[in-house]
């Protein structure tokens, strides 16, 4: 499969010991791809070895969550928490509670957080966690016991210096600070450094919430500044996904010029040529936390239609995939391209699937992975850190700012080490390879660990 008989190696010994993690593995082919391009340059890599170590956790660690309904009634779900690579920092990324949550897709997970935090240049090792638990449906009150009784549990594991979980779907504000008064209860500490994602009056940081969007749509504007000679401006594009990265997406998009024709929840998605209303999509998701199906309902001339996938057969200039993994299969990519479209860019975690990816790259898209497009959310949780540390808090400008260059900063290390690897453009390989060079370097100065 690989030209390197050493990644060949490592990749059927990962098969035969996790055969029933498909996520994962489905992670970990992409980037070996890349590394084929820069594997032979470094034979220290295989007596050290490095990838087999690189590709097993350093700590799984999966719990009971017990707790009780609104009914009185008992509920169990499974906890985790995986400590991927602490290798140039903490471990460091966010908690999901999402109904398919498993061991496979939080490995995935914390895999591509390694790559994407050495990324950010900031020192964060990776990490991932989450639960089977669906918030969907339940009260607040439901909601904060099963977050105490979560972290009753991960306490024990984390800490500013050792891993620092956030959110990541079905965990933003409110979950976040249910999580964190129950961490300081537990630890008789206000070690705010230990959660990400905080609210502002107990040490978050100003624009954590929009980063990750935001940052999204910098790196984007990289993109088609360097490579199209253009912008956002005049631009149609299409978000799917109304959380909380679609959401700033949207508004950044907005910002720059663009025009959001389509947005989607998992049930479906609605069209508003004239441009998604935000103030009614921010008030029918963050208030009401109903569904999107509403918004077509309540704004005259907008559609609503059943299903996520038809989505990418809405006409646009640029997409942003930003709800969750494999959500863009060869047939969305393929209606992107008949629609003439110029870019993608991932907000979410491994929205498409390897065979999408080859369609948009093959039909000479633009194409940015989600580790380099959407580190902008881990990238100021890494400024809220230090914020917390320096117990100051900076402008929302101030961190906007940071995230800005930082997402420049990023486009251009993916960009160089694409050159380097004789593929000029090809932001995937760029972000692989530029990622884990910096990982490997940690690892191999640390020795055997
Ligand atoms: P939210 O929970 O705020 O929103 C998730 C959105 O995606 C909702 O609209 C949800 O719809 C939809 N969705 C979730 N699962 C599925 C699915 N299986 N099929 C279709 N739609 C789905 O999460 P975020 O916005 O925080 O996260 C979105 C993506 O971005 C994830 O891949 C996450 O890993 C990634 N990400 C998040 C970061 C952050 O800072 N939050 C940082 C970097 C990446 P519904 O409400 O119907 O469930
Ligand atoms: O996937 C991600 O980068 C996140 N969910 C954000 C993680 C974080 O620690 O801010």
């Amino acid at each position: 499969m690989y030209k390197s008989e050493y990644l060949n190696r490592v990749y059927e010994s990962i098969v035969k010991r996790d055969p029933n993690e498909p996520e994962y593995l489905q992670a970990v082919r992409e980037v070996f791809e890349s590394l084929d391009l820069v594997v032979d340059k470094h034979p220290e890599w295989e007596k050290a070895g490095l990838i087999e170590r690189f590709v097993e956790p350093e700590r799984v660690l999966e719990f009971r969550v017990p707790w009780v309904d609104d009914q009185g009634k008992v509920q169990v779900n499974r906890g985790y928490r995986v400590q991927y690579n602490s290798a140039i920092g903490p471990y460091k990324g966010g908690l999901r509670f999402h109904p398919s949550v498993n061991l496979s897709v939080i490995k995935f997970l914390g895999f591509e957080q390694t790559l994407k935090n050495s990324l950010t240049t900031l020192p964060m090792g990776g990490g991932k966690g989450g639960s089977d638990f669906d918030p969907k449906g339940r009260s607040d009150a439901e909601v904060m016991r099963f977050c105490q009784s979560f972290m009753t549990e991960m306490a024990r594991h984390i800490g500013q210096f050792t891993d620092v979980p956030a959110g990541d779907i079905g965990v933003g504000g409110r979950e976040v600070g249910y999580l964190y008064g129950q961490f300081k209860r537990i630890v008789n500490r206000f070690e705010a450094g230990a959660i990400t994602g905080k609210g502002i009056p107990f040490g978050g940081s100003l624009a954590r919430t929009q980063a990750t969007g935001y940052g999204l749509c910098y790196f984007a504007s990289e993109a088609l500044k360097k490579q199209r000679n253009d912008s956002f401006a005049g631009k149609k594009v299409v978000i799917s996904g109304s959380g909380n990265v679609a959401q700033y997406a949207a508004e950044k998009c907005m910002q720059l010029g663009g025009t959001v024709v389509a947005m989607s929840d998992s049930n479906g998605y609605v069209v508003d040529e004239r441009g998604i209303d935000l103030e009614k999509l921010f008030d029918i998701k963050q208030k009401r936390r109903a569904r999107i199906r509403v918004y077509a309902e309540e704004v005259p001339g907008s559609e609503y239609h059943e299903g996520c996938k038809g989505i990418w057969g809405v006409k646009c200039d640029i997409a942003l995939p930003c709800a969750s993994q494999n959500e863009m299969d060869a047939e969305g990519a393929r209606a992107l391209v008949a629609n003439g479209a110029m870019g993608v860019f991932e907000g979410a975690n491994m929205p498409l699937t390897p065979e999408a990816i080859a369609v948009i790259q093959s039909a000479g898209l633009l194409y940015a992975p989600g580790k380099a497009s959407n580190a902008g959310g881990v990238a100021t949780s890494g400024l809220e850190m230090s914020q917390n540390s320096l117990r100051m808090a900076w402008s929302f400008e101030e961190v906007d700012q940071k995230l800005s260059g930082i997402m420049e900063n990023i486009y251009n290390a993916c960009y160089a080490a694409s050159e380097e690897c004789g593929c000029p453009g090809d932001l995937m390989v760029g972000a692989n390879v530029a990622g884990f060079l910096k990982v490997a370097e940690a690892m191999m100065a640390q020795g055997v660990v």
